[in-house]
């Protein structure tokens, strides 16, 4: 944004259904922590800057005073924060069911995984409702209400039915299934009413906006298209103008380029590397999730193992799995298909001295991360679906020795940006990604140094505080009608 526009001076307020924080006890004594994510960093400093408020689930019980430790987090963050405290049952219905049994799977294109229930589509409303009496309860006529992802769709129609008129904007960090997919949604209309009701709609990509403004079209005849421009579309509902866009988010370029080149990263890449006795590391960081393919990944390094000789004792996938959702069943089942096929691989494949497959479940300190991703001369980036995927762009960005070959998923967001630079493969295609693997391995060191140039230029140039202006520029441009 180069001029100063309307919005500009309006106070933020974020609304997600986590809060950007850590409460824990040390010695006795409450604390909070400001979180790490890829959001916060992004949205920390434009919040600050206009001093605003961030509301959400602070994610623990109503043991900890959180009036008193909000205060603190106040004056030290230079942002306000509010709660939306939720109960076990809650949790259960809203956000393990309706959120992440029903809208999640959807979004990702597997309705074999979805659970669509009637009681918990009435907590979703119900929740939303919460949020949306602390949205209306902490913000005026002059604050621009900015709403995070699938799990709040609605906030912005209650807010509407409770009569504010000001600035709403919504981003969904998932994918947008096509119409065909997403009309088997039992409560389709309800969903696409609610997020017609914010001034602003942003996607991930280009792909996921046509998708919405196609199911709109279908399943809303009272809605007329405006106007069709690259950047925006214009859709005309009950007499308000909605802006439809999409913003490919990204990274702190910068901040993970300068840690990864820190003594400690490079340490610490050192030494992982000495354990694995020079030979190449593939490397694999997911969110244990069915949407991100590491069972189709596994049997992909199988084929590979099974067809090219020359990998054997030459490279180890290293699998990171953060544990995540485990009390949903469908979390569980992966678990134990992830185990039961590295020990197949391992005892099929293994020697003394070469294990093919370390495969670790558990979360890796900041450190470890961005030393995994240093010294890794091949990423595994292959979801079935991602929104965007942060990962891949993480992976670019701290290859500071520049040789680092990505294999991405052509269905992961990141493909728009990256998928000319990267080694391109259809996850379900266990032969290409075998193919891919074993080519990424013989590739000459010319042809990563040039490819991982041309991917960490994109990242540095589209990086977050990019998508933080661009969403922010579009929703400065008005409202009024064409
Ligand atoms: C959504 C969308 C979209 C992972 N393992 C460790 C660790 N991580 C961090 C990574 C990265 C983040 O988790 C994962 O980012 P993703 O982009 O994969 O996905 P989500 O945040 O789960 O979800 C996704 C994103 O929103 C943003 O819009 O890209 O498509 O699903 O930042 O670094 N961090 C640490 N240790 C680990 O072991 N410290």
């Amino acid at each position: 944004m180069t001029e100063k526009t309307q919005s500009d001076d309006k106070r933020l307020v974020v609304v997600s259904n986590r809060l950007p924080i850590a409460v824990g006890e040390e010695a006795g004594q409450w604390r909070i922590k400001p979180g790490s994510g890829g959001l916060v960093t992004a949205l920390a400093p434009v919040i600050k800057a206009r001093q605003g408020l961030w509301i959400g689930w602070p994610g623990c019980g109503e043991g900890p005073p959180l009036d008193e430790l909000f205060d603190n987090f106040g004056r030290e963050q230079g942002y306000r924060l509010a709660a939306v405290p939720l109960s076990e049952e809650e949790e259960e219905r809203y956000y393990r069911g309706f959120s992440n049994s029903a809208l999640w799977p959807l979004f990702h294109d597997l309705l074999g995984n979805c659970r669509f229930r009637g009681d918990d589509w009435q907590t979703y409303l119900e929740v939303n409702r919460r949020f949306a009496d602390v949205v209306a309860s902490r913000t005026g006529e002059d604050d621009l209400v900015w709403v995070q992802d699938y799990q709040l769709i609605m906030v912005g129609a209650q807010l509407r039915e409770l009569g504010l008129r000001q600035k709403l904007a919504f981003f969904l960090h998932i994918p947008f299934p096509t119409h065909d997919l997403f009309r088997r949604l039992p409560w389709n209309r309800e969903i696409l009413t609610a997020l017609l009701a914010y001034d602003l709609v942003g996607f991930q990509t280009l792909r996921d906006r046509r998708n919405f403004v196609n199911s709109a079209i279908a399943l809303i005849p009272e809605l007329q298209v405006e106007r069709r421009q690259r950047a925006q579309t214009l859709i005309r509902y009950q007499g308000r103008i909605v802006r439809v866009g999409h913003f490919p988010i990204s990274i702190d370029f910068a901040e993970f380029n300068d840690a990864a080149r820190s003594q400690e990263v490079a340490d610490a890449a050192w030494y992982l590397h000495e354990n694995l006795e020079g030979r190449q590391v593939m490397l694999g960081v997911d969110r244990l999730d069915y949407t991100k393919g590491i069972p189709e990944r596994f049997r992909a390094f199988e084929r590979a193992l099974e067809k090219y000789p020359d990998l054997h004792r030459n490279i180890s996938l290293l699998q990171v799995v953060v544990p995540s959702r485990t009390q949903v069943p469908d979390y569980q089942d992966l678990k134990q298909t992830l185990d039961r096929l590295s020990g197949r691989i391992n005892s099929r494949f293994g020697e003394p001295g070469w294990i093919p497959i370390h495969y670790v479940f558990r979360s890796l300190e900041r450190t470890q991360l961005l030393a995994h991703y240093r010294t890794s001369e091949i990423a595994l980036v292959t979801p079935l679906r991602d929104g965007m995927n942060l990962v891949a762009k993480e992976y670019c960005a701290a290859s500071v020795e520049n040789n680092g070959v990505l294999i991405l998923s052509e269905f992961a967001g990141a493909a728009d940006q990256l998928g000319k630079h990267a080694l391109l493969v259809n996850p379900y295609d266990v032969e290409g990604t075998a193919d891919a693997m074993h080519r990424a391995f013989t590739m000459p060191g010319e042809e990563r140094r040039r490819r991982m140039g041309m991917l960490r230029t994109q990242v540095r140039r589209y990086d977050v505080h990019h998508w933080v202006r661009s969403f922010l520029g579009a929703l400065s441009t008005g409202t009024q009608l064409p």
